[in-house]
């Protein structure tokens, strides 16, 4: 601290680079006699000694060489600059992966810097999404922290089978600080997605209680109308001749059971939530408290279980705030936590609930890939919720083990896995459709929930969607659709299952989330193939797989079915993904493509008794032969993708807030207290 009075009283301290300057002071300064002072006194004196003009002319050539010199330094210093900027750009785009370059380089153009592609298209802006003509309602404040940090870094360094090398360890955690970049996706971590503090918390309160600021609600529009008059009508007939069962049989008017959990009403819990549909939730509600019981002797298959239960479970605890809901996914969270048990910590694909037994299916060891991939969204916000740490264990171990695995094309993977050996099995098969499917969804999914700081998923995702680039990707005939084909030992397949069409949805959301605007057109592309799966159909409804043709045959359209293929289950991945292509673009052609899908569903599939039905074949409207099964994904996917598709508020499940698992239950993405 500076005091005046001690300032007074020390002896004034002696600036002695006043000495060289002036020439008064260098002369009269006695007691500094040594030669560097005499030889500065001759130099005055030899200065002293010339004439005016000499002076003058002395004086302007160090005026002239000083400014040569200022100028000489600023021009030398770009290229150094230049050169300081590009090394760091090559270092963002590490680590380089060999053979990225498209299988059809006409299809796309080459990965871009994303913020090189800003310029040239500002409609794509990855930072900055478009802004679509919704009625905004202005932001919401929900607060969603995420989980303990220890919980993470836990996982992180537990795992016995993964033994990460210090190194990488260390470079990783540099990474987390700094930029997050993978081949032309360069991102700054988000402010308000920071890692979150290593304090311990209580278990977190749901994400409505903490919503403040609550806005007018948007009216619902007629299409919305349309799709609550639709739900009302399946749900009619679930009621009437399957209440507390798994699935509705509509035709037969009675029930299918699978797992016995009332499948199709806790799946559907959400979208009466989000539908506005109160009398029918509340007395839904009612059948969960009284009757739900996982205390029961049965086996249920843990990937399904988890995204339809356990998902849905958690996501109408935090749209309602009602704890009963999550009393339930604490217990069936529990209860499927046997299947970890294998050697490899590979779960097994079913569990008996009621006994706490896992075991696989009867012939084989094997476990799907997408099943043991896709469940890391509900066990990571159960541990959120909770506070107990086991759950996100559990799944983060299996995803880390995943990162290491050989047997990967291009990021691409096989669609098995041994849960004694934990390795892959049946190799040399890739898709994008069944058994690997969600893999890639919850990927990026998982990077988004955990606050995009987790950077092996990012990693892994930017890898398998250049993968699906230069291996899977194709133009059909005649209209040139591009689309996703498979790939058999070196052998390309023009088979695409509907399954697939959930990539432009998570395509569109990684790029609205900062990845290279490339995704965005390849989803755009994907989205139209997609649509042409339904609108080049007789009931304009898509079969389960399709060929595309690649070669122009007269006659011949882009989409070619077999007889085996032609059934239609209800399905929800083409809505979905034109939910969020809406959501992104603000293109009305969309919400119309989804429009002619609802009015094709009533055509085809309505059942007048109550229900809707799959359908065996969707090349004969005059009689598509009614399967007599409503699927439960029909409720929980399929017609709320369908109401969040035709509404303008882009509150309605705010995109930056909540991330839709595989199954669209919508759970909060984590921000930090
Ligand atoms: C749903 O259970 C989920 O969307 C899953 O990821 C894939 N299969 C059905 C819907 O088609």
């Amino acid at each position: 601290m500076y005091s005046a009075a001690a300032a007074a009283a020390s002896p004034p301290r002696r600036d002695f680079i006043s000495v060289t300057l002036s020439p008064e002071e260098a002369v009269g300064g006695g007691g500094y006699n040594n030669s560097k002072a005499w030889r500065r006194r001759s130099c005055w004196r030899k200065w002293k000694q010339l004439s005016r003009l000499q002076r003058s002319v002395i004086l302007f050539l160090f005026a002239f060489l000083a400014v040569c010199g200022v100028i000489s330094y600023t021009s030398m210093g770009e290229p150094w600059k230049s050169l300081t900027d590009k090394s760091l750009d090559d270092q963002r785009t590490e680590p380089e992966i060999p053979g990225l370059k498209l299988a059809n380089p006409a299809v796309l153009p080459a990965p871009q810097k994303a913020d090189a592609n800003l310029g040239d298209d500002p409609e794509l802006s990855p930072q900055k999404p478009p802004k679509p003509p919704h009625v905004r309602r202005g932001p919401s404040n929900l607060q969603i922290k995420a989980p303990r940090r220890d919980v993470r870094l836990k996982t992180r360094h537990d795992t016995s089978r993964v033994v990460e090398e210090p190194v990488q360890a260390d470079k990783e955690e540099k990474m987390e600080k700094s930029v997050i970049s993978w081949r032309g996706a360069v991102i700054e971590p988000d402010q308000s997605t920071e890692p979150p503090s290593s304090k311990i918390k209580e278990p977190e309160k749901p994400s409505s209680v903490e919503a403040e600021d609550q806005k007018e609600p948007v009216p619902i529009n007629e299409r919305q109308t349309a799709v609550i008059e639709a739900f009302r009508h399946a749900w009619k007939g679930y009621k009437d001749f399957a209440w507390g069962h798994d699935e509705l049989k509509p035709l037969s008017k009675s029930y299918n059971e699978w797992f016995g959990l009332g499948l199709t009403l806790i799946d559907a819990l959400d979208t009466m939530w989000i539908l506005g549909l109160k009398e029918e939730f509340e007395e839904a509600r009612k059948w969960v408290a009284n009757d739900l019981v996982f205390d029961k002797n049965v086996d249920v298959n843990l990937f399904e279980s988890t995204i339809r239960i356990l998902g849905g479970l958690l996501s109408t605890y935090h749209l309602s705030g009602d704890s009963l809901f999550l009393e339930k996914a604490k217990d069936i969270g529990n209860r499927l936590m046997p299947a970890f048990k294998t050697p490899s910590k590979i779960p097994y694909s079913d569990v008996n609930i009621g006994r706490g037994t896992a075991h696989p299916p009867r012939w084989t060891s094997d476990s799907t890939v997408a099943e043991v991939t896709s469940i890391q969204l509900e066990f990571r916000e159960l541990s959120r919720l909770t506070g107990d740490e086991k759950f996100q264990k559990a799944v983060d171990e299996v995803m880390k083990h995943v990162h290491t695995l050989s047997g990967k094309n291009d990021g691409l993977v096989p669609m098995f896995i041994n849960t004694n050996s934990g390795q892959f099995t049946h190799l040399g098969v890739y898709t994008l459709g069944a058994r690997a499917d969600s893999y890639y969804e919850y990927l990026l999914k998982q990077w988004i929930q955990g606050g995009k700081t987790e950077n092996e998923l990012l990693e892994d995702y930017m890898r398998a969607i250049e993968g699906v680039k230069k291996h899977l990707l194709q133009r059909s005939q005649p209209k040139k659709l591009t689309f996703v084909g498979e790939l058999a030992h070196g052998h390309f397949s023009a088979k695409m299952d509907h399954l697939v069409c959930f990539l432009p949805g998570t395509l569109a959301l990684g790029a609205h989330n900062g990845l290279t605007a490339d995704h965005m057109k390849l989803a755009e592309a994907l989205i139209e193939t997609c649509y042409q799966m339904y609108a080049q159909v007789e009931t304009g409804l898509s079969p389960e797989i399709v060929h595309f043709n690649l070669h122009a045959q007269k006659g011949h359209k882009d989409v070619e079915i077999k007889p085996a293929d032609r059934h239609n289950l209800l399905r929800p991945e083409t809505v979905e993904s034109l939910f969020y292509m809406y959501r992104f673009t603000g293109d009305k052609k969309y919400q119309d493509w989804g429009w002619e899908i609802l009015q094709n569903f009533n055509k085809y599939t309505r059942v007048p008794t109550g229900g809707y039905t799959s359908i065996n074949n969707v090349q004969n409207p005059s009689n598509p032969e009614p399967r007599d099964k409503m699927e439960s994904f029909f409720l929980g996917e399929t017609l709320k993708y369908m109401f969040l598709l035709f509404s303008d508020d882009i509150d309605l499940i705010n995109l930056d807030k909540y991330v839709f698992n595989t199954e669209a239950h919508p759970l909060p993405i984590w921000v930090p207290a």
